[in-house]
Protein backbone atom coordinates (compact mmCIF):
# COMPACT_ATOMS: atom_id res chain seq x y z
CA UNK A 1 0.00 0.00 0.00
CA UNK A 2 1.14 3.57 -1.09
CA UNK A 3 2.04 5.98 1.83
CA UNK A 4 -0.60 7.93 0.89
CA UNK A 5 -3.31 5.61 0.74
CA UNK A 6 -2.16 4.10 3.93
CA UNK A 7 -2.34 8.21 5.73
CA UNK A 8 -5.94 8.37 4.02
CA UNK A 9 -6.79 4.74 5.74
CA UNK A 10 -5.83 6.31 9.05
CA UNK A 11 -7.83 9.59 8.46
CA UNK A 12 -10.92 7.79 7.75
CA UNK A 13 -10.63 5.63 10.59
CA UNK A 14 -10.14 8.70 12.93
CA UNK A 15 -12.99 10.64 11.24
CA UNK A 16 -15.60 7.80 11.55
CA UNK A 17 -14.46 7.50 15.15
CA UNK A 18 -15.03 11.22 16.41
CA UNK A 19 -18.30 11.23 14.23
CA UNK A 20 -19.21 8.17 16.03
CA UNK A 21 -18.68 9.71 19.76
CA UNK A 22 -20.90 12.58 19.19
CA UNK A 23 -24.29 9.83 18.48
CA UNK A 24 -26.67 10.91 21.37
CA UNK A 25 -28.91 7.83 21.67
CA UNK A 26 -32.57 8.04 22.39
CA UNK A 27 -32.68 4.27 22.66
CA UNK A 28 -34.43 1.32 20.43
CA UNK A 29 -31.64 2.64 17.79
CA UNK A 30 -33.20 6.16 17.50
CA UNK A 31 -30.92 8.93 18.51
CA UNK A 32 -29.37 12.08 16.29
CA UNK A 33 -25.98 13.37 16.63
CA UNK A 34 -24.97 16.49 18.20
CA UNK A 35 -22.35 18.78 16.89
CA UNK A 36 -19.93 18.81 19.48
CA UNK A 37 -19.88 18.01 23.10
CA UNK A 38 -20.36 20.96 25.75
CA UNK A 39 -20.93 23.95 23.77
CA UNK A 40 -23.87 21.95 21.34
CA UNK A 41 -25.70 19.56 23.02
CA UNK A 42 -28.77 19.36 20.95
CA UNK A 43 -29.31 18.89 17.07
CA UNK A 44 -28.91 21.06 14.33
CA UNK A 45 -30.34 21.79 11.34
CA UNK A 46 -27.78 22.16 9.19
CA UNK A 47 -25.31 20.27 11.00
CA UNK A 48 -27.64 16.88 10.53
CA UNK A 49 -27.51 16.89 6.88
CA UNK A 50 -23.87 17.40 6.57
CA UNK A 51 -23.51 14.30 9.01
CA UNK A 52 -25.38 12.17 7.18
CA UNK A 53 -23.34 12.55 4.14
CA UNK A 54 -20.85 11.50 6.53
CA UNK A 55 -22.91 8.73 7.44
CA UNK A 56 -23.69 7.26 4.37
CA UNK A 57 -20.33 5.80 3.68
CA UNK A 58 -20.43 3.51 6.46
CA UNK A 59 -23.34 3.08 8.69
CA UNK A 60 -26.84 3.89 6.18
CA UNK A 61 -29.17 3.10 9.12
CA UNK A 62 -27.81 5.92 11.20
CA UNK A 63 -28.01 8.44 8.37
CA UNK A 64 -31.54 7.99 8.07
CA UNK A 65 -31.86 7.88 11.51
CA UNK A 66 -30.20 10.91 11.99
CA UNK A 67 -32.81 12.62 9.04
CA UNK A 68 -35.37 11.18 11.10
CA UNK A 69 -34.99 12.58 14.17
CA UNK A 70 -34.75 16.16 12.62
CA UNK A 71 -37.90 15.73 11.14
CA UNK A 72 -39.48 14.79 14.58
CA UNK A 73 -38.62 19.03 15.10
CA UNK A 74 -40.86 20.12 11.74
CA UNK A 75 -43.36 22.13 12.08
CA UNK A 76 -46.98 21.78 10.80
CA UNK A 77 -46.78 25.09 8.42
CA UNK A 78 -43.30 23.00 7.20
CA UNK A 79 -40.79 25.00 9.20
CA UNK A 80 -37.61 22.94 10.18
CA UNK A 81 -36.73 24.73 13.12
CA UNK A 82 -32.76 25.33 13.85
CA UNK A 83 -32.05 23.35 17.30
CA UNK A 84 -34.56 20.61 18.24
CA UNK A 85 -34.56 19.68 22.04
CA UNK A 86 -34.23 16.11 22.34
CA UNK A 87 -35.35 15.12 25.75
CA UNK A 88 -32.05 13.38 26.63
CA UNK A 89 -31.27 12.57 29.97
CA UNK A 90 -27.50 13.39 29.96
CA UNK A 91 -28.75 17.58 29.42
CA UNK A 92 -30.25 19.77 31.45
CA UNK A 93 -32.32 21.92 28.71
CA UNK A 94 -32.47 24.82 31.22
CA UNK A 95 -28.52 25.49 31.17
CA UNK A 96 -28.09 25.98 27.56
CA UNK A 97 -29.06 29.34 26.25
CA UNK A 98 -31.48 30.26 23.95
CA UNK A 99 -32.99 27.13 25.41
CA UNK A 100 -36.61 25.75 24.85
CA UNK A 101 -38.06 27.52 27.53
CA UNK A 102 -37.16 30.87 25.94
CA UNK A 103 -38.80 29.91 22.43
CA UNK A 104 -41.69 28.18 24.71
CA UNK A 105 -43.02 27.06 21.14
CA UNK A 106 -45.76 24.98 21.96
CA UNK A 107 -47.35 27.42 24.03
CA UNK A 108 -46.70 30.22 21.28
CA UNK A 109 -47.10 29.02 17.86
CA UNK A 110 -49.84 26.21 17.08
CA UNK A 111 -47.70 25.17 14.20
CA UNK A 112 -45.13 24.03 16.05
CA UNK A 113 -43.76 20.32 16.75
CA UNK A 114 -46.42 18.07 19.28
CA UNK A 115 -43.48 16.13 19.65
CA UNK A 116 -40.58 17.92 20.76
CA UNK A 117 -39.14 21.10 21.30
CA UNK A 118 -37.80 23.52 19.24
CA UNK A 119 -36.22 26.94 18.55
CA UNK A 120 -38.74 28.69 15.98
CA UNK A 121 -36.42 29.67 13.66
CA UNK A 122 -34.52 27.52 10.69
CA UNK A 123 -31.65 27.45 8.85
CA UNK A 124 -30.39 26.28 5.39
CA UNK A 125 -32.12 22.99 4.00
CA UNK A 126 -28.99 20.70 3.58
CA UNK A 127 -32.14 17.58 3.99
CA UNK A 128 -33.06 16.94 0.10
CA UNK A 129 -29.16 16.68 -0.66
CA UNK A 130 -28.65 14.67 2.38
CA UNK A 131 -31.65 12.60 1.10
CA UNK A 132 -30.30 12.14 -2.75
CA UNK A 133 -27.27 11.18 -1.55
CA UNK A 134 -28.38 8.34 1.03
CA UNK A 135 -31.17 7.17 -1.61
CA UNK A 136 -28.10 6.78 -4.39
CA UNK A 137 -26.30 4.48 -1.65
CA UNK A 138 -29.19 2.58 -0.63
CA UNK A 139 -29.89 1.71 -4.49
CA UNK A 140 -26.82 0.31 -4.46
CA UNK A 141 -28.29 -2.31 -2.34
CA UNK A 142 -31.78 -2.46 -2.22
CA UNK A 143 -34.39 -0.68 -5.37
CA UNK A 144 -37.20 -1.64 -3.27
CA UNK A 145 -36.13 -0.22 -0.03
CA UNK A 146 -34.33 2.74 -1.74
CA UNK A 147 -37.77 3.68 -2.93
CA UNK A 148 -39.48 3.44 0.49
CA UNK A 149 -36.89 5.66 1.80
CA UNK A 150 -37.86 8.02 -0.71
CA UNK A 151 -41.45 7.51 -0.53
CA UNK A 152 -40.86 8.40 3.25
CA UNK A 153 -39.31 11.48 3.13
CA UNK A 154 -40.89 12.97 -0.10
CA UNK A 155 -43.96 14.86 1.79
CA UNK A 156 -41.39 16.67 4.70
CA UNK A 157 -39.18 17.74 2.33
CA UNK A 158 -42.00 19.09 -0.03
CA UNK A 159 -43.31 20.72 2.89
CA UNK A 160 -40.60 22.36 4.07
CA UNK A 161 -39.08 23.62 0.36
CA UNK A 162 -42.74 24.87 0.36
CA UNK A 163 -43.06 26.70 3.42
CA UNK A 164 -39.12 28.34 2.59
CA UNK A 165 -40.23 29.25 -1.06
CA UNK A 166 -43.98 30.66 0.29
CA UNK A 167 -43.33 32.49 3.95
CA UNK A 168 -39.75 33.33 3.45
CA UNK A 169 -40.08 34.96 -0.50
CA UNK A 170 -44.00 36.29 -0.16
CA UNK A 171 -42.49 38.32 -3.40
CA UNK A 172 -41.57 35.21 -5.38
CA UNK A 173 -38.05 36.45 -6.10
CA UNK A 174 -36.57 33.37 -5.79
CA UNK A 175 -34.41 34.40 -2.67
CA UNK A 176 -34.76 33.72 0.93
CA UNK A 177 -35.75 36.15 3.15
CA UNK A 178 -33.51 35.70 6.78
CA UNK A 179 -35.16 36.89 9.72
CA UNK A 180 -31.94 36.18 11.97
CA UNK A 181 -28.11 35.47 11.75
CA UNK A 182 -28.28 32.14 13.72
CA UNK A 183 -30.77 31.98 9.99
CA UNK A 184 -27.70 31.79 7.98
CA UNK A 185 -25.49 29.50 9.86
CA UNK A 186 -22.67 32.70 9.68
CA UNK A 187 -23.91 33.64 12.92
CA UNK A 188 -21.40 37.06 13.20
CA UNK A 189 -20.26 37.14 9.33
CA UNK A 190 -19.69 40.67 8.71
CA UNK A 191 -22.28 40.14 6.33
CA UNK A 192 -24.66 40.90 8.89
CA UNK A 193 -22.94 43.67 10.74
CA UNK A 194 -24.55 46.92 8.97
CA UNK A 195 -28.23 45.54 9.73
CA UNK A 196 -27.75 44.62 13.52
CA UNK A 197 -25.93 47.99 14.04
CA UNK A 198 -29.21 49.39 12.82
CA UNK A 199 -31.15 47.81 15.54
CA UNK A 200 -30.86 49.48 19.07
CA UNK A 201 -31.66 46.85 21.52
CA UNK A 202 -33.99 47.61 24.72
CA UNK A 203 -34.91 46.12 27.94
CA UNK A 204 -33.28 42.65 26.42
CA UNK A 205 -33.68 40.14 30.28
CA UNK A 206 -30.52 38.67 31.48
CA UNK A 207 -29.63 35.45 29.31
CA UNK A 208 -26.40 33.46 30.00
CA UNK A 209 -23.50 33.08 27.59
CA UNK A 210 -23.67 29.70 27.90
CA UNK A 211 -21.15 29.51 24.75
CA UNK A 212 -18.26 30.94 26.73
CA UNK A 213 -18.01 28.35 29.84
CA UNK A 214 -16.61 26.18 26.69
CA UNK A 215 -15.13 28.81 24.40
CA UNK A 216 -12.77 31.71 24.99
CA UNK A 217 -14.82 34.79 24.24
CA UNK A 218 -11.79 35.67 21.18
CA UNK A 219 -13.15 33.14 19.26
CA UNK A 220 -16.98 33.74 19.55
CA UNK A 221 -19.55 36.50 19.22
CA UNK A 222 -19.22 39.81 20.83
CA UNK A 223 -21.48 41.23 23.43
CA UNK A 224 -22.97 43.62 21.23
CA UNK A 225 -23.63 40.73 18.55
CA UNK A 226 -25.50 38.86 21.42
CA UNK A 227 -27.48 41.48 22.65
CA UNK A 228 -29.03 41.50 19.12
CA UNK A 229 -29.27 37.90 18.72
CA UNK A 230 -31.50 37.75 21.82
CA UNK A 231 -33.35 40.83 20.77
CA UNK A 232 -34.41 39.60 17.58
CA UNK A 233 -35.43 36.20 18.67
CA UNK A 234 -37.64 38.52 21.22
CA UNK A 235 -39.03 40.50 18.48
CA UNK A 236 -39.91 36.75 16.68
CA UNK A 237 -41.76 35.87 19.80
CA UNK A 238 -43.55 38.91 20.11
CA UNK A 239 -45.27 38.14 16.43
CA UNK A 240 -46.01 34.66 17.77
CA UNK A 241 -43.50 33.50 15.14
CA UNK A 242 -45.83 34.49 12.39
CA UNK A 243 -44.41 34.99 9.23
CA UNK A 244 -47.16 37.44 7.90
CA UNK A 245 -46.48 39.62 10.94
CA UNK A 246 -42.43 39.44 10.49
CA UNK A 247 -42.66 40.09 6.75
CA UNK A 248 -44.18 43.63 7.37
CA UNK A 249 -42.39 44.84 10.59
CA UNK A 250 -39.27 42.85 11.87
CA UNK A 251 -36.07 44.56 12.08
CA UNK A 252 -33.67 42.26 10.16
CA UNK A 253 -34.66 40.95 6.86
CA UNK A 254 -32.47 39.81 4.43
CA UNK A 255 -32.20 37.83 1.67
CA UNK A 256 -29.51 35.35 1.91
CA UNK A 257 -27.00 34.16 -1.17
CA UNK A 258 -25.68 31.00 0.67
CA UNK A 259 -28.95 30.28 2.15
CA UNK A 260 -31.00 30.55 -1.21
CA UNK A 261 -28.03 28.92 -2.74
CA UNK A 262 -28.24 25.55 -0.96
CA UNK A 263 -32.20 26.01 -1.20
CA UNK A 264 -31.59 26.06 -5.07
CA UNK A 265 -29.42 22.42 -5.03
CA UNK A 266 -31.91 21.38 -2.72
CA UNK A 267 -34.82 21.93 -5.11
CA UNK A 268 -32.82 20.04 -8.36
CA UNK A 269 -32.61 16.94 -5.50
CA UNK A 270 -36.23 17.21 -4.95
CA UNK A 271 -36.85 17.04 -8.49
CA UNK A 272 -35.35 13.92 -8.67
CA UNK A 273 -36.84 12.58 -6.10
CA UNK A 274 -39.90 13.86 -7.11
CA UNK A 275 -39.63 12.27 -10.51
CA UNK A 276 -38.09 8.64 -9.17
CA UNK A 277 -41.44 8.75 -7.26
CA UNK A 278 -43.82 9.79 -9.88
CA UNK A 279 -44.64 13.00 -8.41
CA UNK A 280 -45.26 16.18 -9.79
CA UNK A 281 -42.64 18.74 -10.36
CA UNK A 282 -44.29 21.21 -11.74
CA UNK A 283 -44.16 23.41 -8.84
CA UNK A 284 -40.21 22.71 -8.37
CA UNK A 285 -39.75 23.52 -11.47
CA UNK A 286 -40.86 27.14 -10.66
CA UNK A 287 -38.99 27.59 -8.25
CA UNK A 288 -36.02 26.64 -9.40
CA UNK A 289 -37.09 29.35 -12.55
CA UNK A 290 -37.57 31.77 -9.89
CA UNK A 291 -33.67 31.35 -8.49
CA UNK A 292 -32.15 31.43 -12.10
CA UNK A 293 -33.90 34.33 -12.77
CA UNK A 294 -33.14 36.26 -9.65
CA UNK A 295 -29.64 35.30 -8.43
CA UNK A 296 -27.75 37.07 -10.87
CA UNK A 297 -29.79 40.19 -11.47
CA UNK A 298 -30.34 40.82 -8.00
CA UNK A 299 -26.88 39.66 -5.97
CA UNK A 300 -23.83 39.67 -8.57
CA UNK A 301 -21.84 42.60 -8.60
CA UNK A 302 -20.02 43.17 -11.60
CA UNK A 303 -17.16 45.72 -10.03
CA UNK A 304 -16.11 43.19 -7.55
CA UNK A 305 -16.91 40.56 -9.38
CA UNK A 306 -18.75 38.39 -6.48
CA UNK A 307 -21.96 37.56 -4.81
CA UNK A 308 -23.53 39.62 -2.15
CA UNK A 309 -26.37 39.46 0.01
CA UNK A 310 -29.15 41.84 -0.20
CA UNK A 311 -30.87 43.90 2.97
CA UNK A 312 -34.39 44.47 2.64
CA UNK A 313 -34.55 47.03 4.46
CA UNK A 314 -32.33 49.60 3.12
CA UNK A 315 -32.74 47.91 -0.05
CA UNK A 316 -29.20 47.40 -0.91
CA UNK A 317 -26.36 45.50 -1.71
CA UNK A 318 -24.57 43.93 1.29
CA UNK A 319 -20.70 44.83 0.11
CA UNK A 320 -18.86 42.62 2.40
CA UNK A 321 -16.32 40.42 0.83
CA UNK A 322 -16.92 36.70 2.86
CA UNK A 323 -16.31 33.36 1.44
CA UNK A 324 -20.22 33.44 1.33
CA UNK A 325 -19.82 35.29 -1.67
CA UNK A 326 -18.14 32.84 -3.89
CA UNK A 327 -21.28 30.21 -3.21
CA UNK A 328 -23.42 30.17 -6.29
CA UNK A 329 -20.45 29.05 -8.04
CA UNK A 330 -21.61 25.60 -6.51
CA UNK A 331 -24.66 25.72 -9.10
CA UNK A 332 -23.13 25.30 -12.02
CA UNK A 333 -25.82 28.05 -13.65
CA UNK A 334 -22.94 30.50 -13.89
CA UNK A 335 -21.07 30.36 -17.62
CA UNK A 336 -17.66 29.77 -17.95
CA UNK A 337 -16.24 33.32 -18.79
CA UNK A 338 -18.14 34.70 -15.71
CA UNK A 339 -16.34 31.95 -13.58
CA UNK A 340 -13.37 33.32 -15.70
CA UNK A 341 -14.17 36.64 -13.87
CA UNK A 342 -14.25 35.47 -10.71
CA UNK A 343 -10.83 33.31 -10.73
CA UNK A 344 -8.96 36.35 -9.13
CA UNK A 345 -11.39 35.77 -5.92
CA UNK A 346 -11.94 31.88 -6.66
CA UNK A 347 -8.04 31.36 -5.13
CA UNK A 348 -7.17 30.62 -1.27
CA UNK A 349 -3.83 33.09 -2.11
CA UNK A 350 -6.09 36.16 -2.91
CA UNK A 351 -8.23 35.69 0.22
CA UNK A 352 -5.39 35.69 2.87
CA UNK A 353 -3.87 38.61 0.53
CA UNK A 354 -0.26 40.14 2.13
CA UNK A 355 -0.59 38.19 5.58
CA UNK A 356 1.01 34.72 5.80
CA UNK A 357 -1.42 31.82 5.97
CA UNK A 358 -0.51 28.45 7.49
CA UNK A 359 -3.50 26.83 5.68
CA UNK A 360 -4.09 27.09 1.99
CA UNK A 361 -8.06 27.21 2.25
CA UNK A 362 -10.71 29.52 1.90
CA UNK A 363 -10.93 31.36 4.55
CA UNK A 364 -14.26 32.89 5.89
CA UNK A 365 -13.35 36.41 5.75
CA UNK A 366 -10.36 38.23 3.59
CA UNK A 367 -7.51 38.68 5.62
CA UNK A 368 -7.34 42.72 4.10
CA UNK A 369 -10.54 43.96 4.99
CA UNK A 370 -10.78 45.51 8.63
CA UNK A 371 -13.50 43.49 10.46
CA UNK A 372 -11.08 40.45 9.52
CA UNK A 373 -10.53 38.16 12.76
CA UNK A 374 -8.71 34.75 11.98
CA UNK A 375 -9.96 33.35 15.53
CA UNK A 376 -13.21 34.74 15.78
CA UNK A 377 -15.39 32.59 14.46
CA UNK A 378 -17.01 33.17 11.27
CA UNK A 379 -15.23 37.00 10.97
CA UNK A 380 -11.90 34.92 9.76
CA UNK A 381 -11.29 31.56 10.35
CA UNK A 382 -11.70 28.42 7.76
CA UNK A 383 -14.57 26.76 8.18
CA UNK A 384 -14.59 22.59 6.55
CA UNK A 385 -18.09 22.89 5.22
CA UNK A 386 -18.06 25.51 3.10
CA UNK A 387 -14.73 24.41 1.67
CA UNK A 388 -16.26 21.31 0.54
CA UNK A 389 -19.33 23.18 -0.83
CA UNK A 390 -16.40 25.11 -2.76
CA UNK A 391 -14.18 21.90 -3.43
CA UNK A 392 -18.03 20.21 -5.16
CA UNK A 393 -17.96 23.80 -6.98
CA UNK A 394 -14.90 23.43 -8.28
CA UNK A 395 -14.88 19.95 -9.95
CA UNK A 396 -18.22 21.26 -11.41
CA UNK A 397 -15.98 23.59 -13.73
CA UNK A 398 -13.66 21.01 -14.30
CA UNK A 399 -11.31 23.55 -12.27
CA UNK A 400 -9.58 19.72 -11.08
CA UNK A 401 -6.60 21.37 -10.16
CA UNK A 402 -7.40 23.81 -7.99
CA UNK A 403 -10.17 20.98 -5.94
CA UNK A 404 -7.58 18.76 -5.69
CA UNK A 405 -5.09 21.82 -4.03
CA UNK A 406 -7.90 22.32 -1.90
CA UNK A 407 -8.43 18.59 -1.11
CA UNK A 408 -4.83 18.18 -0.44
CA UNK A 409 -4.58 21.29 2.13
CA UNK A 410 -7.73 20.25 3.61
CA UNK A 411 -6.68 16.70 4.42
CA UNK A 412 -3.59 17.76 5.52
CA UNK A 413 -4.99 20.04 8.37
CA UNK A 414 -7.28 17.81 9.50
CA UNK A 415 -4.59 15.03 9.64
CA UNK A 416 -1.86 17.46 12.01
CA UNK A 417 -4.76 19.14 13.88
CA UNK A 418 -7.59 16.97 14.35
CA UNK A 419 -11.37 17.76 13.24
CA UNK A 420 -11.98 21.28 14.99
CA UNK A 421 -14.85 23.50 14.54
CA UNK A 422 -13.26 25.69 12.42
CA UNK A 423 -9.37 27.14 11.95
CA UNK A 424 -7.48 30.22 12.28
CA UNK A 425 -5.53 30.63 8.69
CA UNK A 426 -2.69 32.76 9.86
CA UNK A 427 -1.40 29.71 12.34
CA UNK A 428 -3.60 26.76 11.49
CA UNK A 429 -4.57 26.49 15.14
CA UNK A 430 -7.96 24.45 15.61
CA UNK A 431 -10.59 26.45 17.55
CA UNK A 432 -13.96 26.41 18.89
CA UNK A 433 -15.11 22.97 19.70
CA UNK A 434 -12.56 19.82 19.53
CA UNK A 435 -14.46 16.59 17.99
CA UNK A 436 -16.86 18.31 15.53
CA UNK A 437 -19.33 16.14 13.95
CA UNK A 438 -19.43 18.13 10.10
CA UNK A 439 -15.58 18.57 9.93
CA UNK A 440 -15.52 14.35 10.75
CA UNK A 441 -18.15 14.27 7.91
CA UNK A 442 -16.94 16.03 5.06
CA UNK A 443 -13.49 14.74 5.58
CA UNK A 444 -15.64 11.17 5.41
CA UNK A 445 -17.42 12.31 2.12
CA UNK A 446 -14.09 13.72 0.98
CA UNK A 447 -12.55 10.60 1.20
CA UNK A 448 -15.12 8.74 -0.29
CA UNK A 449 -14.67 10.50 -3.18
CA UNK A 450 -14.27 8.19 -6.08
CA UNK A 451 -12.28 10.66 -8.76
CA UNK A 452 -9.30 11.06 -6.21
CA UNK A 453 -7.04 9.94 -7.91
C1 LIG B 1 -23.23 27.86 15.33
O1 LIG B 1 -24.46 28.46 15.73
C2 LIG B 1 -24.99 28.29 17.05
C3 LIG B 1 -26.37 28.91 17.08
O2 LIG B 1 -27.20 28.26 16.17
C4 LIG B 1 -24.15 28.94 18.13
O3 LIG B 1 -23.22 29.69 17.84
O4 LIG B 1 -24.44 28.71 19.29
C5 LIG B 1 -23.06 28.13 13.82
O5 LIG B 1 -21.75 27.84 13.40
C6 LIG B 1 -24.06 27.30 13.03
O6 LIG B 1 -23.80 27.40 11.66
C7 LIG B 1 -24.07 25.84 13.44
O7 LIG B 1 -25.14 25.17 12.83
C8 LIG B 1 -24.18 25.68 14.97
C9 LIG B 1 -23.95 24.24 15.43
O8 LIG B 1 -22.78 23.71 14.88
O9 LIG B 1 -23.19 26.49 15.63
Amino acid sequence: MKRGEANRKILLKQAKSALNKNWSSLGKNQGYTIPAQGLYPFQWNWDSGFIAYGYSHYNLPRAIEELRSLFKGQWSNGMLPHIIFHKNNKIDTKDYSLGPKFWDTKSISKNASKKVDTSAITQPPMQALAVWHIYKALLKKNKKSAISFLKEFYPKLIKLHNYLHTQRDPEESGLITIYHPWESGFDNSPRWDKALRRIKPKKIPEYNRWDLQHVKSRSRPSKEDYDRYVYLALELKKKKYDDKKINKSHPFRIKDKVFSTILYLADIRLHHISSEIQKSTIKIEDWTRRFEKAFYRKLWNNEDKLFYDFDLISKRQIKIRTIGALMPLVTGLLERKEVNKMSKNINTANFCGKKICKINLFQSVESKENYFRHENYWRGPVWLNINWFLWRGLKLYGMNKQAKHLEHHLLDLVSKKGFYEYYSPITGEGLGAKNFSWSASLVIDMLNDKSHE
